[in-house]
């Protein structure tokens, strides 16, 4: 028996919270949802080492140094004496965000070191009684928020705590298990420590729980009512565990594809650390920086970014330079941004993405690659009303021409645009529209003639439940078994001959890839068989992270425009490293 699941449904509820839906949490949310765009900070004892211990620079995160290099609590505590952030200035950490058109800071007031970076009664390890700084850095960063308009919220580590014995996470001080008593560590320094951070720093945009290690269902409820009943206006954020969030979080630097249903964040690293590392400077740039900012919206989600102060207090400088061009492309494009809601196609656009305002009816063509001269788009069932650049202050209306193909069936919309890109990243056409935008969400070629299948839109084909799956990214993980297969239905309006390319990458963690496995696509009658090799890698338009790798199958002709379903079977797959066939997707790639 052949169980056939659409996959994209079960994109959306892979790992879906249940919310609590009420009048309250949407009441609560309305404000993120309109910000769109928050900045992360991860600021501790750990800023002091940045990366170095005892003349070592130690691999992984900066804020992980204690657990990486094994540092014990006696040793650890002592960087507290060291800490004296004097350069710091909280109007200065806000201006840069607001430059950069952020709308929210969330700081963090305890991470899995234990330090807290505000005057807790709690416990002493804090930032006010444990360093000669002696300043609540959280008492001035809300008031320069308040001053500026954004508002602050809080990360909070409530399982890993290497300082506590009771806490989850340091097994070199703390070896014996079973001596700990989380219970206790919860009860005296957890709920305790929220409560402050909700009573003494005014309201307080949302708490950034993390890492909800072996937290019971009883423990994250608590927190999240206690979060609530103080400030009924506080979000929780998802990684309060249990689903208990009033939002999702994707997972670190990672953005989800396709037409994500549910409130979602993702937080995204500059470089490749979250607290100061003074050796990491892989710094992403400002073009992928914009257009992660417009992927993020694009699927619905907010875009938490990092930046990692120094032990000085101050904000590295590559970081600053990099969100000072985020602010830039946002003043003149922050209404694409702000309040919008996701593409309403389900799949990928060639050529960049789409967000969309409800009230008034607009969407906005987020285009990184300039066509120059014409711009089309398939598929727009609404009519446009006007159209202009957001660029343009006087909106002067660009000509537009739309059409439907009776014989096949294409809505094509043609908009004259001018030769040179407004901007260099990002140039952001305008759609006004009478009513409510409509498309046609059906997979379809598109005006560059390449056709792409993305993984989380196929339909899977297994004799039982399916072992092959969709990670958040919407790359399939676990295709081990060949006897489960993958199909697509989609519409051609420009047939012609085709390479057939399919797409994997590395694993969602580590930059893990496996190839070898040999698959047969079938489309039109025609069946190629190919090899999944590296033909070479192309860069991944949502994440430097993981390249793409393109593997060429093989070509196919399509003879007419009409309604095609291509199938993807694998013969043999090869799993040694037991990572097996991550597919992204599969491309008609026009030959000629
Ligand atoms: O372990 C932490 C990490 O240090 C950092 O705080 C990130 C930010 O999302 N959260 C955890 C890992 O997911």
């Amino acid at each position: 028996m052949n169980t056939k699941i659409l996959a994209s449904i079960l994109t959306v509820a892979i790992a879906l919270p249940v919310f609590a839906q009420s009048d309250q949490r949407e009441k609560r949310i309305a404000w993120w949802r309109e910000a769109r765009f928050g900045m992360f900070i991860h600021w501790g004892l750990y800023a002091v080492p940045a990366g170095e211990w005892k003349g070592q620079p130690i691999p992984g995160l900066g804020e992980w140094i204690m657990n990486r290099a094994k540092i014990p609590v006696a040793e650890y505590e002592q960087l507290a004496k060291q800490f004296n952030p004097v350069k710091f200035n909280a109007d200065e950490f806000v201006a840069i965000a607001k430059n950069a058109g952020m709308k929210y800071i969330t700081i963090t007031s305890k991470h899995h070191d234990g330090f807290a970076m505000f005057g807790s009664k709690v416990s002493p390890y804090n930032v006010v009684d444990a360093t000669p700084f002696h300043r609540d850095i959280l008492k001035e960063l809300s008031v320069a928020c308040q001053k500026a308009g954004l508002r602050l919220c809080f990360y909070y580590s409530q399982t890993q705590d290497w300082h506590e014995p009771d806490g989850v996470g340091n097994t070199w001080d703390f070896p014996d298990a079973s001596k700990q008593n989380f219970q206790k560590y919860y009860d005296e320094k957890v709920l305790p420590q929220v409560r402050e951070l909700l009573t003494n720093y005014g309201p307080i945009g949302l708490i950034w729980f993390d890492t909800p290690r072996n937290i019971t269902l009883q423990q994250s409820q608590q927190l999240a009512d206690l979060v609530h009943r103080l400030q009924p206006n506080c979000l929780v954020s998802g990684r309060v565990g249990h689903g208990l969030g009033d939002y999702d979080s994707a997972g670190d630097n990672q953005i989800s594809v396709g037409k994500v249903k549910r409130d979602w964040e993702t937080p995204v690293t500059l470089n490749d650390t979250w607290g100061f590392k003074k050796d990491d400077n892989n710094w992403k740039t400002p073009a992928v920086l914009i257009h992660q900012l417009a992927q993020v919206a694009s699927r619905g989600g907010n875009y938490l970014l990092n930046v990692g102060p120094t032990a000085e207090g101050v904000i590295p400088q590559p970081s600053v330079d990099r969100l000072a061009e985020v602010g830039r492309w946002m003043k003149v494009n922050g209404d694409s941004i702000y309040g919008t809601t996701g593409s309403p196609f389900p799949y990928e656009l060639p050529w960049g993405v789409i967000t969309t305002r409800a009230q008034p009816a607009r969407l906005y063509l987020h285009v990184f690659e300039w066509p120059g001269k014409e711009f089309v788009l398939y598929g727009m069932e609404s009519k446009v009303r006007q159209a202009y650049l957001l660029a343009d202050a006087s909106r002067k209306p660009l000509a537009v021409k739309q059409q439907h193909h009776a014989d096949t069936g294409l809505d094509e919309l043609r908009i004259a645009i001018p030769a040179a890109a407004p901007d260099a990243i990002d140039s952001v056409i305008v759609l006004e529209t009478d009513g409510a935008v409509k498309v046609i969400t059906t997979l379809m070629q598109q005006p560059d003639r390449r056709v792409t299948l993305p993984a989380y839109l196929s339909d899977i084909h297994a004799a039982a439940k399916p072992k092959l799956r969709f990670d958040s990214r919407g790359v399939v993980e676990q295709w081990l078994d060949k006897s489960e297969w993958l199909s697509w239905d989609f519409q051609v309006s420009s047939p012609g001959e085709f390479e057939v390319v399919a797409i994997t990458s590395g694993q969602k963690y580590g930059s893990n890839w496996e190839g070898g496995h040999r698959v047969t696509a079938s489309v039109a009658g025609k069946d190629v068989q190919g090899v999944i090799a590296d033909d070479g890698k192309v860069e991944n338009p949502s994440n430097p992270y993981w390249a793409y790798v393109m593997s060429k199958l093989g070509r196919v002709a399509v003879p007419k425009a009409g309604k095609y379903t291509l199938s993807l079977k694998p013969q043999e797959i090869v799993a040694d490293k037991k990572f097996g066939l991550t597919l992204v997707s599969v491309q008609l790639a026009p030959a000629h």
